[in-house]
């Protein structure tokens, strides 16, 4: 690690946070605006979450004709998608060869960890350092860290004397791992471990699963990309572009949902729902109705049609009924995307393990031992455990002002945002698909195009107008969060302990992090919130002082 602990600070228009998805487009957008910028990024090559998840299986569950950026008419239409569905490998692929395209990689830092970021007011500077000695000043800071980028193993006693292997699917070997003849225990039920599963199944010796809360899981149904398909698409890129921003998770070719299910009789509902689950893909099952978040009879007809599936599927009926959701209604969770999940617990070398009524209580050298003093032999443990999401890699910058404030302060109680985007007694310091964003819940790649868009915009209108500085008005965060809060309580979300009320993370505060309210209507009420001359933000200029 190159020691720059004496050399003169790096000044920059705008510093990034991360070289991922939307550092990159970060870096293109905001030097089309003449702008200094760089991004820097802990990992040793870009990418992001395509960078870190290499498990087993890790593929996306949204489909890569509209999983990919739309920035560029021509990238779109010249990458060739070979699957309906990407793998991280493709993904990663095509985000380089992004980076390469577009001369992106002179303005990326990697292996560099951003440690602390200091609003020096009176400079009215953003000072930023990293871990390997530097530090940079910049008139404005975009976090683009990501939303599951901070991996979490559960502080179980013991790991540190486990004689095997363990892994986490985030932070995943590049050389791959070979689990062939191991006895192989999986920790976690979320989309990484639904996607793994079947995958480390076919390779080890025995498989045993644990399982703290069962996940619905829908078929992806992946295939080769189908030539007519992406010629049809192709041939209508802008205009399907432009109908996934009418849409709520910013995913466009699925017919609008018209009707409650429960204005139709259970054979109509049936039927449709089999043909949702022939298909494959989670938006449209979510889709089938107009009502299935909103309204827990609408949505208990979803949950059951695939509860009964996995009873059909999975020999086992006491296996079955471990696997079939009951604490929470479909989608209100993560909604996973498989290939023969469920089929995997009919293999003989494959055992489920309910952790939640017997939790697991320590690592042993040998495997783990669950409270009830039951043990397994275990050559690898996989932690499939999850992240801490949305908050947990801004916590882990310490990012302060000179005035005092401190942002895991000001986030105790949960994060406090303005359209996701800034936060009250920060200013010049933007977020992508941060918490109070409908980021995580959409096609993140559209989502990360809109932020940055807006942020470009902002940045932009500042120096048209002489301005140079931005942050949000205490009383504009404190709506918008009331207002992320009251249209998640109108839906069925806060029914689940999931990831997006901290629930997976002991002591995180519960609060309902994303905005749910849909990618459409938030992006109208952005555009308009800038359209009135950014309402809602105090925009300023300051006098600054050379540093
Ligand atoms: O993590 P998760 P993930 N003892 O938090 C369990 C995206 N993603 O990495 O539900 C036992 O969903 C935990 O149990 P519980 C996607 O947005 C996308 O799978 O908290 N178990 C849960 O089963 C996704 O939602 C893709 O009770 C413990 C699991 O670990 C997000 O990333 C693929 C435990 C964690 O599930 C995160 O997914 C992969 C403990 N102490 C990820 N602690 C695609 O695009 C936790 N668990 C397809």
């Amino acid at each position: 690690m190159p020691d720059a602990s004496h050399t003169v600070p790096r000044h920059l228009d705008v510093a990034i946070v991360g070289g991922g998805l939307a550092g990159l487009y970060a870096i293109h957008r905001l030097r089309r605006l003449g702008l200094r910028v760089r991004a820097y990024e802990a990992g040793s090559g870009v990418g992001g979450t395509w960078f870190w998840n290499r498990y087993p299986g890790a593929r996306c569950d949204v489909e890569s004709l509209e999983y990919s950026y739309s920035f560029d008419a021509e990238l779109q239409q010249d990458w060739k998608w070979p699957e309906r569905y990407g793998t991280q490998p493709e993904i990663l692929k095509y985000v380089n060869h992004v980076a390469d395209r577009f001369d992106l990689r002179r303005d990326v830092q990697l292996d560099t960890r951003v440690k602390s970021a200091l609003f020096d007011s009176k400079a009215n500077e953003w000072v930023i350092k990293t871990d390997t000695g530097e530090e940079i000043r910049a008139r404005y800071c975009v976090m683009a860290a990501g939303n599951l980028s901070t991996p979490r193993v559960p502080d179980f006693r013991g790991l540190q004397g486990f004689n095997g292997k363990w892994y986490h699917s985030g932070l995943w070997p590049h050389e791959g791992v070979d689990f062939s003849d191991l006895r192989v225990g999986v920790i976690g039920t979320g989309s990484s471990g639904v996607q793994m599963i079947p995958i480390i199944a076919e390779q080890a010796k025995h498989l045993t699963v644990f399982q703290r809360t069962a996940n619905f899981s829908l078929p992806a149904r992946n295939v080769p990309m189908p030539a007519e398909k992406e010629r049809a698409h192709k041939a209508q890129y802008p205009a399907r572009r432009a109908a996934a921003m009418e849409t709520p998770f910013a995913i466009g070719g699925y017919p609008k949902p018209t009707r409650s299910a429960l204005e139709v009789d259970k054979a109509e509902r049936d039927a449709a729902y089999e043909s949702k689950w022939q298909e494959g893909g989670s938006i449209s099952y979510l889709y089938a109705y107009t009502d299935l978040l909103v309204n827990k009879a609408s949505n208990d007809t979803a949950s059951e049609f695939v509860r009964n599936k996995i009873r059909a599927i999975v020999k086992d009926p006491r296996t079955a009924e471990l696997l079939a959701p009951k604490n929470h209604p479909i989608g209100t969770k993560r909604l996973c995307l498989d290939t023969n999940y469920y089929e995997t617990y009919n293999r003989p070398n494959v055992a489920l393990v309910d952790v939640r009524s017997d939790p697991i209580d320590r690592i042993t050298e040998t495997g783990l031992e669950l409270e009830s003093g039951t043990a397994f032999e275990l050559d690898a443990i996989v932690f499939a455990t999850g992240f801490d999401a949305m908050t947990g890699a801004l916590n882990e910058i310490d990012v302060a002002t000179s005035g005092g404030a401190v942002l895991r302060q000001h986030w105790e109680g949960g994060p406090l945002t303005y359209l996701g985007l800034m936060v009250a007694g920060f200013p010049n310091m933007f977020i992508v698909t941060g918490p109070g964003s409908p980021g995580v819940k959409t096609q993140m790649i559209a989502s990360i195009e809109q932020h940055v868009d807006w942020i470009a915009d902002a940045i932009d209108h500042l120096g048209r107008h002489q301005l140079d500085r931005i942050e949000p008005t205490p009383q504009a965060e404190s709506e918008w969060v009331s207002h992320v809060n009251q249209v998640a309580d109108s839906t069925l979300y806060p029914l689940a302990n999931s990831w997006y009320m901290g629930a997976n993370i002991p002591g995180k505060p519960r609060v309902f992090m994303p905005y749910v309210g849909g990618f459409d209507r938030y992006k109208r009420h952005c555009d308009a919130v800038a359209a009135q001359g950014y309402q809602g933000f105090t925009l300023s200029r300051h006098e600054t002082v050379a540093a």
